[in-house]
């Protein structure tokens, strides 16, 4: 059966460009979010979030009639939830947000619908999701219940976009399809070759939930790594970037960087979903993040150090130092700020020292209002021209192309080699 209209539940960095790409090849698709404000504004064929490309293809979808939002769900003949799944208490994954969508599409569900759960989820999500819908709808029946029979399809297909590349990944990379049955995967295959050029690749929907958590805490373990690495070679006296750069020559090594800490909204939340549900056999993952989550709080020792150093050597009292941090975001050539590691070292910085505290982010108009208080935002050429300690945090493209003669500074940390 064809799909005539999609329906996509949350539209945020995945929902939204997800639905988009839909409507760009013509297929009548209904976004759905309890944000009116987000509604309000794809309805005018704008868009409240930051992604290159994005903007353009909500504006002609839009225009062209084939994307409208709403905070309702309306009848459809596929659904995608692409809610948040953060975490609660002591890490423990919050299936909140996916419990209102399914209750909030169930009225509305008709046989033949298939249903796809697309958040990062723990492994059994879609299973809890189906109860969900099958406790709502006694008048249809499930995966769970009737097998390859049922009325409604059901699967996992996690999204794996990298933000900042988001319109060209959503096309491009492979999809992993965990189906209930495998006539589920059949139909979410149909619906995602609608305008998918990498490949359908079909398991099943436990499988589907773990490969997710795996490939971001695959990440994770390799950024601690690179971290632990960058504590150790610190104390030995040995460049981390040339060690890196060598070790890296060998054909079966490949290292990633080491940084001020691991930002954004998944590799540093994922991981936490396997410890939650395997705490005794999920060692090295946990240390994975306790390594990561520990780095901010190193980088501010060693600004403390440059500090000490800075006064031994000045005749400035420490009230009279201004130090600046260069990159807010939580990672390269991006504004978004939120869970960045470079917004926390600056943030406790700004805490400790006593003098002034300058932040450089060519990519924002103005701090977080966590920061507003007592960092003051400052170009690139006033932060190197005033300040007395540079902490570089984000490798930004403009801060790699600033000329070495223009840093006279002696104190620096440098969090991520740009000026090694
Ligand atoms: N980082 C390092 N060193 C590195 C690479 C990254 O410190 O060598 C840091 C970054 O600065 C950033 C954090 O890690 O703070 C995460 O950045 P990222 O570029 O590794 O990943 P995200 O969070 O932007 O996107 C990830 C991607 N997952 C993988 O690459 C396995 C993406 O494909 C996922 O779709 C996305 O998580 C997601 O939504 O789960």
């Amino acid at each position: 059966m064809s799909f005539n209209t999609i329906s996509v539940i949350g539209l945020g960095y995945i929902g939204l460009p997800t639905a988009a790409a839909f409507a760009s090849r013509q297929k009548r698709v209904i976004g759905i979010d309890i944000n009116a404000h987000a509604v309000e504004t794809i309805n005018r064929g704008e868009i409240h979030i930051v992604e290159p490309d994005l903007g353009q293809a909500v504006k002609t979808a839009v225009e062209a009639g084939w994307l409208s939002a709403s905070t309702q769900p309306q009848a459809a003949d596929a659904w995608l939830i692409a809610v948040p799944t953060p975490f609660k208490g002591e890490h423990q994954p919050d299936m909140a947000y996916v419990q209102a969508a399914a209750e909030s599409i169930a009225p509305v569900l008709k046989k033949g619908d298939l249903v796809i759960l697309e958040s990062t989820s723990p492994v059994g999500a879609t299973e809890q999701m189906a109860a969900w819908l099958a406790a709502a709808r006694s008048d249809l029946s499930f995966p769970q219940q009737a097998g390859e029979d049922a009325d409604i399809q059901i699967a996992y297909c996690p999204e794996r976009v990298l933000p900042g590349q988001v319109m060209v990944e959503l096309i491009k990379n492979d999809r992993v399809i965990g189906g209930m049955t495998p006539r589920c995967s059949q139909r979410a295959c149909d619906l995602y070759n609608i305008f998918l050029e990498g490949e359908c690749v079909v398991t099943n929907s436990r499988t589907a939930e773990m490969c997710k958590l795996t490939e971001n805490s695959f990440r994770d373990v390799n950024i601690a790594f690179a971290n632990e690495l960058s504590l150790i070679a610190a104390d030995q006296g040995i460049n981390v970037w040339e060690l890196i750069r060598l070790a890296n020559r060998h054909p079966r090594v490949n290292i990633l960087q080491p940084g001020p800490g691991v930002g954004g909204h998944c590799i540093a939340v994922d991981p936490w979903f396997i410890v939650s549900q395997n705490p005794v056999q999920a060692r090295l993952i946990r240390t994975a993040r306790e390594v990561n989550d520990s780095k901010p709080h190193w980088v501010l020792e060693q600004v403390q150090r440059q500090v000490a150093d800075c006064l031994m050597h000045n005749n400035k009292r420490a009230s009279e130092l201004k130090i600046a941090c260069f990159g807010l975001a939580f990672k390269p050539d991006i504004d978004d700020l939120r869970e960045s590691p470079a917004v926390q070292v600056t943030k406790m910085i700004a805490e400790w020292h006593q003098g002034i505290t300058l932040a450089v982010e060519p990519n924002v108009q103005q701090l977080p209002p966590k920061l507003q208080e007592r960092v003051t935002l400052v170009s690139l050429d006033d932060a190197l021209q005033q300040a007395d300690i540079l902490v570089m945090l984000v490798d930004h493209r403009q801060f790699k192309a600033t000329d070495a003669s223009t840093v006279s500074q002696q104190w620096i940390v440098d969090t991520k080699g740009v000026w090694r």
